[in-house]
């Protein structure tokens, strides 16, 4: 078998491409230019035999073309599209970029495929729980007595998008379903909701947190301070002792965020699996759980002996975003019956991995 991945220098193509060269496939990485190496995730597998990384562009189709006619054949290939402008709040500043890239990057291979007669290939879009945006059911808690309401996102709820990046996801959404219905290709699009784990983007809010703890303990490691007690707290900083030794807060933005939180590895096994149904589909991978980000940080601070975060934490305007998206919880019922796929960390694992991971003295 083989594989085609876009993204693969990112958090989930390092992980999908784990999974598929365990399982025996040849891959296929697409990565584009950048002046810095960006091949620290991948690093361990450059040099498998079965792993060839290739140059291309999303935006750019010729590019596509080339690597479709170079490595595809007869045999049965897979195309997972995780190739994206992926943050949120830096949509709002290069909108056009995002759109070019998370949006119209798809049609360009969807249409390369059509375009080359390889209709064989079967194609993994990247959507996600953004394209919910402000939008969610309710439903009764059927393990609650008292019958409270609540709120989730499935594959039947509406797309009510809140950023240049949602509203991009929700146009390659769209394209994908119209390849599939149109034109027969086996393409199918899995809804994940946000997953996380040691590889994560240093931006993205969980990583930022955890990388932050870990940075905190190896300076007060190398101040010698044994109790944060012993730290005095003034305005953004923290001292050791004197103003010359100081450390920087955490700066956070919106804390009240409801997001539904699981683990890479475990979500980049439903895209595969996705792709080993007899029909294309569209799935949503979630835990079903939710927890604000104040939970996030209770758990991680806690899990370095910090009961009170506050002392620790600056909140910026900086860090809002124009439109915000409040609440995400997902129902994941239909990957569970048709895929059988489950999520496999809960929570606080996923929350103490990430701090274990960037407190260890020496990271990956
Ligand atoms: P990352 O931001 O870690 O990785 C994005 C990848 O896309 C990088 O490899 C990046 O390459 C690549 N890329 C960016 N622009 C282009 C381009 N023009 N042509 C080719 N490749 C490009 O994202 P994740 O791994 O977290 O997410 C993977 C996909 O899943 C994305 O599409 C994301 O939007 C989507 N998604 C992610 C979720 C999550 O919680 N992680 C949830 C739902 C959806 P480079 O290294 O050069 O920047
Ligand atoms: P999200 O992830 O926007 O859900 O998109 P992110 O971690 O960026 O934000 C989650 C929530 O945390 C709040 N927040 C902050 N976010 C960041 N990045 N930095 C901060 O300092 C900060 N403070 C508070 C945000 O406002 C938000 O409410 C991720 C990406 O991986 C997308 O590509 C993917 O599609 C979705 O998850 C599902």
């Amino acid at each position: 078998m083989k594989a085609i991945i876009t993204g693969i220098t990112g958090q989930d193509g390092s992980h999908l491409a784990d999974l598929l060269l365990e399982k025996g496939y040849e891959v296929v990485g697409i990565t584009r230019r950048t002046s810095t190496d960006n091949t620290i995730r991948i690093k361990h597998i450059l040099d498998h035999p079965n792993f060839k990384l290739v140059s291309g562009d999303i935006t750019d189709v010729s590019s596509i073309i080339n690597v479709l006619e170079q490595h595809t054949d007869d045999m049965q290939t897979e195309f997972y599209n995780l190739g994206a402008q992926s943050h949120v709040a830096e949509s709002f500043k290069q909108p056009g970029a995002t759109w070019d890239i998370t949006g119209k990057g798809v049609l360009n291979i969807l249409q390369s495929i059509v375009d080359l007669g390889l209709k064989h290939i079967r194609f993994y879009q990247a959507s996600s729980s953004e394209m919910f945006g402000a939008s969610f059911d309710t439903d009764v808690n059927p393990n609650q007595k008292i019958g409270k309401m609540e709120r989730y996102q499935d594959e039947d709820t509406k797309f009510l998008p809140q950023s240049p990046y949602a509203i991009a996801k929700c146009a390659a959404h769209y394209m994908t379903r119209l390849f599939r219905e149109g034109y027969g290709l086996h393409a199918s699009a899995g809804i994940l909701f946000n997953h996380e784990g040691p590889r994560r983007g240093e931006t993205f809010v969980t990583r930022k947190i955890t990388k932050w703890i870990g940075d905190f303990k190896r300076w007060l490691d190398k101040m010698d301070v044994r109790h944060t007690d012993l730290l005095m707290r003034d305005g953004d900083r923290l001292f050791a002792s004197g103003e010359q030794y100081s450390f920087p807060k955490l700066r956070l933005g919106n804390l009240e965020a409801f997001r539904d939180w699981g683990y890479a590895g475990d979500y980049v096994e439903g895209m595969w699996m996705m792709l080993q149904q007899k029909d294309p589909d569209d799935y949503v991978i979630c835990t079903g759980e939710t927890h604000t980000i104040r939970e996030f940080l209770d758990i991680a601070f806690e899990h370095i002996g910090i009961k009170d975060w506050t002392q620790y934490v600056v909140v910026d305007q900086e860090f809002y975003r124009p439109a915000e998206v409040d609440y995400l919880r997902g129902r994941n019922k239909k990957a569970r019956e048709n895929l059988g796929w489950t999520p496999k960390h809960s929570f606080k694992d996923l929350v103490k991995l990430m701090v274990d991971h960037d407190t260890k003295p020496t990271k990956e």
